[in-house]
């Protein structure tokens, strides 16, 4: 596609859900460091998702994540979301911060254990019902440290009678994204620990089960573009978790560490028809924003997928086809990097001017004073965050 109105019609039907954690405080295991007018409750991680929203236009849908987003009431933050013109998107769970999960969750050996954390699950899709939410996103720290220490197989049988649990409880729109992760914290087996494991698994339970990609869940140097290709291909890439990682699960902004890696994912997105909105891909941010102010980095976040996307949407595919099939290499390449060597900073700023929004939206936001609102308003209470 290098017809500019075309461009910019993917570019505005483009949802970039923003994660309710990434406005809270987080950190390493060594350190959190706490900023001034974090959120306190999920209620003001929507106010702030809300921002972000307003001033980029492209990220309507907020994750939440269970149990750290717990409310009494989901009508009540539904409603609350709605308000704010925002939408609840993913619901994620959490089966690795409860003592009981020290050897596993969904594999635990113990079938008292496993029932606890299908109960989880279950409630997950309770609170999906409550907010309106479609997709269940599910990731796993199962797994062993030392081999010998169970069974890798029994593991698996264990996994699959879970999630067939959970399946079954879905509604008709609903989905289970399953992610993978290579390793940690188990450091020997991972139960999920790549998109082979991920998609069997999903192939079993049927449609409404599919892959989630996070980039930077995978070993060094593994080329992610053809996972997603082959996904893509088969019908069951569900989404993405972003963000940039230099050595593991590092979590730093999308389109930081390695801008052109996220250029070929989203080549091979916008070439197979993943923009689709039919297509149901949903592009998630799972990024931590330990040293840097959170707000703007989430914003910076959602234009780094956008730049990418634009730069996707202007490789000229009919060249590069003719290219390929002519077996001219170098010209094939060319292709390629012409479209991610264009600026396409302008073609970003004309659109959201045409869309009544401010041009750069990191500048509108220091303009619009939510920041220092936010340091005054948010005092006392528990900030909130998942300690580390
Ligand atoms: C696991 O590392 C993960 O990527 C999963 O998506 C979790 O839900 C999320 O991070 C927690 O930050
Ligand atoms: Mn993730």
């Amino acid at each position: 596609m290098s017809d500019i109105a075309a461009v910019k019609a993917a570019l505005t039907s483009q949802r970039i859900e923003t994660p309710s954690w990434g406005y809270g405080n987080s950190g390493t295991r060594f350190k959190v460091f706490a900023q001034a007018g974090v959120p306190r409750t999920p209620y003001e991680k929507l106010d702030d998702a809300a921002k972000v929203h307003e001033l980029t236009g492209v990220a309507p849908k907020v994750s939440l994540h269970i149990p750290w987003d717990r409310v009494e009431d989901y009508s009540a933050l539904t409603a609350h979301a709605e308000n704010l013109g925002l939408e609840l998107g993913a619901v994620n769970s959490n089966t690795f911060q409860d003592d009981d999960f020290k050897l596993g969750s969904v594999c635990h050996p113990d079938p008292a254990v496993r029932r606890k954390a299908v109960g989880h699950l279950l409630e997950c899709v309770d609170i999906m019902d409550a907010t309106g939410s479609k997709d269940l996103k599910l990731w796993f720290a199962d797994g062993t440290n030392y081999p010998g220490q169970d069974d890798i197989v029994a593991r698996q049988d264990r996994l699959a009678e879970s999630l067939s649990t959970v399946y079954e409880r879905l509604g008709e729109d609903q989905r289970m994204l399953l992610e993978y992760k290579f390793f940690e914290p188990a450091f020997y087996t991972t139960d999920v620990p790549d998109w082979g494991t991920s998609y069997m698994q999903c192939v079993k339970l049927g449609d409404k089960a599919q892959v989630v990609v996070d980039t930077g869940h995978h070993a060094p140097g593994t080329n992610i573009e053809f996972i997603v290709a082959l996904l893509l291909r088969e019908g069951k890439l569900g989404g993405f978790d972003f963000n940039s990682r230099f050595y593991a699960d590092d979590d730093l902004m999308v389109g930081s560490a390695d801008p052109f890696q996220l250029f070929r994912i989203l080549h091979e997105v916008a070439k197979n028809g993943g923009l689709a909105p039919e297509t149901n891909v949903a592009f998630m941010l799972d990024q931590c924003h330990n040293i840097e102010a959170k707000i703007p980095a989430v914003i910076r976040s959602v234009m780094n997928v956008q730049e990418a996307t634009a730069k996707a949407l202007l490789v000229d595919l009919d060249a590069l086809t003719a290219a390929q099939r002519s077996g001219d290499v170098l010209a094939s390449n060319a292709v390629l990097m012409d479209a991610y060597n264009t600026d396409v900073r302008p073609l970003l700023r004309e659109l959201r001017e045409e869309q009544g929004l401010h041009p750069d939206p990191v500048a509108a936001y220091h303009a619009t004073g939510w920041q220092e609102r936010i340091v005054t308003e948010r005092v006392g209470g528990e900030q909130a965050g998942w300690g580390a």
